[in-house]
Parts: C-alpha cells; structure tokens; sequence
C-alpha cells in the first residue's frame, strides 16, 4: 500500500537489478519501467555494467542510463531480485538523491535492506512480483514493453517452465505476457541457445572437470580463470555451467567452482577468490548450503562468493553438503 502511494504521489522513478544482473533482474526492471510509464510516470533504467549479451534483446532500444548524476533526484528506487546488501549494483545513487529504496524480490534468504520491501516467496520470479504490483496499479493489459522482459524473467527464473517453482499461476501470467506481445522462441533462443563459440568450448573444458562425490548426491564443476582467458570466452559465459552438473542421474547437489581474480590485503599479499553457483534437484535447500558460505538464494538455486582457494572452498563444500545431506535422510 505504501509502494502505491509512493507510485501514485511520485512522477520520476529509478529502476534498476542487482550487481551482474540476470534475467530476472534486467527483465523485471525493464518490465516495471514499462509499468511506470503506460502510468505516465518516467522511469530511468539504470545499469551501470555492461548488459551481458545474452540479455541485449530484452532491452531494444528502451533507454539505459548507465551512470547517475549527482544533481539528479528520484521519487522512489525500485531494485529488482535483490536479497543481499552485497548485491546492490554499484554506484547507487546516495539517499537524498535516490528517494526511498524500495526492494521487489522472491529471495527467502535476505539482508535487511529496503526503506520498503515487496517480497514473495511464493513468486516464482521477480517478474512475477512486477506483474503483481501491475494489477494493484491498476494498469492492464500488459503494456507491449514490458511483456518481452517480463516473460524473458519468468523463463529463466523457471528453468523454461521445467522447475518445481512453476505454478499454474506462472503459466497463466505467461500466456498474458504471450498475448501482449512477447516471443517464446525469441526468448528461449536468447537464453538457452544462441550462445558465442567460445561459450561451447568453455563449456566442454568445464565438463571434463566433473567430479561426482559423497556417493553421487554431489558434484561439482570447476572454472580457473586460465580457462576463460585461455579460451577467449568472457565472464558472462560462466552463467548457467552449473546445471550440467545437476543433470547426473542421482545429484542432489550440484555445484559449480569458479575462480576470481585475487583481492589484494592491505599489505599487498593476493587473497583468494571464488565464486560458488549451486543447484539443488529438490531435496536440499541450496539456500541454505550457500548461507554456509556467506551467500544467499532460492532453494533450488543460490550463490556465494569466498576468500578462500579453490581447494579450500571445495574442502568445506564437502563437509557442508554432506552435513546437508545426513540432516535430511
Ligand atoms: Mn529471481
């Protein structure tokens, strides 16, 4: 109620995803903006990393600001799919410029950042939050804009409709976004095929580092920073690897390895940095697994990211996931 207030009582809205947005994140932004304006309001998308290239096509020519001037002044920011303080994007303007923070998200786990939170867990996605508040605005039909990035949300966020989160209620939102106007095989094309060659062949170098443990309930993928550079594949590339692992015959835990570049101590020494991505086929809370590592996320999907080595992360992976798995039989 408080969020429709600050909608209707406001004319200029910042909308904008976490750090290293995904589909989820950029679709939903891109789709409330489009919300906003069908109210004639203005909305500012804001983006200031590189959009990766799978997502380009959400985004058309719909205006991206990628840096925020310090004169400039929001009646409220909307950040979509955020949980975690660490994932706000960077260069978030500071509050006497932003307005009030307002978090639209699904995350069980999560910080306590927000001036207003519109969290539900039930969402299958972000963009199933943004259609959500659409309704309780007022607006219908879909606004043409939004009904590409919102669809494009809710496919990746559902694995294509295939995940345990896909509800009727998820297929019947999509159907809407269908006959607003959005694509399904331009955006399953987009985000499942149409990959660059060099994200093939990082993916057959991250395939042969398959390491099955803890009686097959487990396995992991590793990616060194060798690989990529070696490769000439890009970071984005990495997005998705993990759920090869997942695909095993008796996984219940899939995990993927990815190292970072070192952080430098403030005496110089290199720290070592990596980034953990899982996926759970149902029976382990993989949020869960990575608040172990100081990360966050969906049952079914999460992340974290550790100053620890490869090995030393793999070592504790071990031991949590076992733990993880001895607590549920
Ligand atoms: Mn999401």
């Amino acid at each position: 109620v408080a969020v429709l207030r600050l909608i209707g009582e406001g004319q200029r809205f910042l909308v904008t995803g976490h750090r290293s947005p995904d589909a989820d994140a950029m679709g939903s932004a891109l789709g409330l903006a489009a919300i906003l304006r069908a109210l004639g309001k203005d909305a500012v998308v804001f983006a200031p990393e590189p959009v990766a290239p799978s997502l380009a096509f959400m985004v058309r020519d719909a205006p991206i600001t990628i840096a925020v001037g310090p004169e400039a002044r929001f009646d409220a920011t909307f950040v979509m799919d955020t949980g975690a303080r660490e994932l706000l994007p960077p260069g978030l303007p500071p509050p006497e410029s932003r307005g009030p923070l307002v978090i639209v998200d699904h995350h069980a786990v999560h910080d306590d950042i927000g001036d207003l939170v519109i969290r539900d867990l039930a969402a299958a996605a972000t963009g199933e939050v943004v259609l959500g508040l659409m309704r309780d605005l007022g607006v219908s039909p879909v606004p043409p804009d939004a009904a590409t990035p919102l669809y494009a949300a809710l496919v990746a966020d559902t694995g294509g409709f295939r995940y345990s989160n896909t509800g009727a209620g998820t297929l019947l939102l999509a159907a809407e976004l269908v006959s607003a106007g959005a694509d399904p095989w331009e955006v399953s094309y987009n985000l499942f095929e149409g990959y660059p060659r060099e994200r093939l062949d990082l993916l057959a170098e991250t395939l042969r580092t398959l390491e099955p443990s803890l009686d097959g309930k487990l396995a992991t993928l590793r990616v060194s920073r060798k690989m990529v550079a070696d490769l000439a594949a890009t970071d984005d590339m990495v997005n998705g690897l993990v759920n090869y692992a997942r695909g095993v015959t008796g996984v219940e835990v899939a995990a993927l390895l990815w190292e970072r570049e070192p952080r430098l101590s403030e005496r110089g020494r290199k720290i070592p940095v990596t980034r953990l991505s899982f996926r759970s086929r149902g029976a382990i809370d993989v949020g869960l697994v990575a608040a172990e590592f100081g990360g966050g996320g969906l049952r079914n999907a999460s992340g974290a990211e550790v100053t620890m080595s490869m090995r030393e992360t793999f070592a504790k992976l071990m031991a949590v996931v076992k733990e993880t798995l001895d607590a549920v039989r």
